[in-house]
């Protein structure tokens, strides 16, 4: 286990960079120009063309990037890390034939995942979450968000995210915590569903977020999870706590859940294969992120694809994230889903590089301290062993990490 403590400062000045497109928003230098970036206590300084550099900040010690590719600190913007067991059996399952739906029908899917998070304790959960954690972080994830969903009970929801909390402060990692009560109906609930949902929103939920626990509230708005009504009932128990939203919308059927979500202000929508055109006007209008996860639609060998030329014509960011989760998308490097986003569904690499990076911040309402290289902002960025940015999404299942700076602090590489 790392403790974030030890970790070298990232303070002075970093020589020798070429910053990746779109990796520090109001500068200019391409990535044929020389690139430097002062840290000082934790926060960078200045980010610009090197020849551009002030000489306050000439004399700091230095660090010598030796021509590396820089980007910001990826940001993991959907995931579901902690969860007790494994589901390789239902992969089996599912290659024999069984599609995500009869296998959730048949008492598997997200269901079998919550029998094996309430039996974990709170040591266990993190013990199996860490070193997944640290996989991603080997990819340069400097943010991630953690959602709930697996305890659909009092207190193992809180298990969940206590963990979730403990993950961010042992490794140095900003963690955002999503409560995700409404994902599926508990086995005790069958045939309540409104019982279920009025436990999430007056128990659960209050409760979770006295504790400090809840960054933001999702729902699994599908044909077999909540419907529209039960969503909206989740939604205003959020706004009554002043909590964001986001959802689980449009994933395998088009349920209207994007125009709900936008109606309050989420922050995103994630998967929307099936989103209608009407769910992307309403998401333009509300300034909600369009979260794509290429690892679900992969596991699932699902054909719909999402809308992606539409929500480019209409301005709708989109983010890239690896929903990671032991049913749908057991996946653990967002470069790899830089790869899928743009082979599956025809991202450019500016645009899955911005996936990971600025929109991916924005989806967790982190756009101010993560997802680009700025003036102010905690430092949080990557030096990778590539030529050009197109090799981060290129290759697949080679990891060109060099240096990662997370939270002003080399957390990866060692300190040059
Ligand atoms: N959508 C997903 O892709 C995951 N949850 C959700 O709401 C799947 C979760 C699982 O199968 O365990
Ligand atoms: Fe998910």
């Amino acid at each position: 286990m790392t403790s974030a403590s030890t970790f070298p400062s990232a303070d002075g000045l970093w020589t020798g960079l070429r910053l990746a497109p779109g990796a520090a928003p109001g500068t200019t230098p391409d990535a044929d120009t020389e690139a430097a970036i002062a840290v000082a206590e934790g926060t960078v300084r200045w980010v610009g063309a090197r020849s551009a550099l002030p000489a306050e900040f000439a004399g700091l010690p230095p660090h010598d990037g030796r021509g590396a590719l820089v980007t910001p600190g990826l940001v993991d913007c959907h995931t579901h890390l902690v969860y007790g067991g494994q589901r390789a059996n239902e992969f089996a399952m599912r290659l024999a034939g069984a599609s995500y739906e009869e296998v959730a029908k048949a008492g598997g899917g997200i269901v079998s995942s919550v029998r094996a998070t309430r039996e974990a304790d709170e040591d266990a959960l993190f013990a199996q979450a860490a070193p997944r954690l640290e996989q991603l972080l080997a990819d340069g994830v400097c943010a991630i968000e953690i959602k709930s969903g697996y305890g659909l009970a009092l207190e193992h929801e809180r298990k969940q995210l206590r963990v979730a909390r403990r993950l961010g402060e042992a490794y140095g990692v900003t963690v955002r915590t999503t409560f995700l009560g409404a994902h599926a109906l508990p086995p005790e609930y069958a045939g309540r569903s409104g019982d279920y949902i009025d436990l999430v929103c007056n128990e659960m939920l209050p409760a979770l977020a006295a504790e400090g626990l809840v960054d933001a509230v999702d729902v699994f708005c599908e044909r077999i999870a909540f419907t529209l009504a039960e969503t909206e009932q989740v939604f205003q128990a959020a706004k009554a706590l002043g909590l964001p939203v986001k959802l689980h919308a449009e994933q395998l059927s088009d349920m209207g859940g994007a125009a709900l979500a936008a109606r309050y202000g989420a922050r995103s929508c994630d998967h929307i294969e099936h989103l209608s055109a009407e769910g992307i006007e309403a998401m333009r209008q509300s300034g909600t992120v369009a979260v794509l996860l290429p690892g679900a639609y992969y596991t699932l060998r699902d054909t719909h694809l999402p809308p992606i030329e539409a929500l480019r014509t209409a301005g709708v960011p989109m983010a890239v994230s690896t929903d990671h989760n032991p049913g749908t998308s057991p996946a653990l490097s967002l470069l790899l889903m830089m790869n899928m986003a743009c082979t599956l569904f025809r991202l450019t690499v500016p645009e899955a590089l911005a996936g990971v990076t600025l929109h991916a911040a924005r989806a967790l309402g982190l756009q101010k301290t993560h997802g680009a290289i700025a003036e102010g902002m905690p430092a949080n960025f990557v030096l990778w062993n590539v030529r050009d940015a197109a090799e981060l999404a290129y290759w697949f299942g080679q990891r060109p990490v060099r240096t990662v700076v997370r939270q002003g602090r080399i957390a990866v590489g060692a300190a040059q």
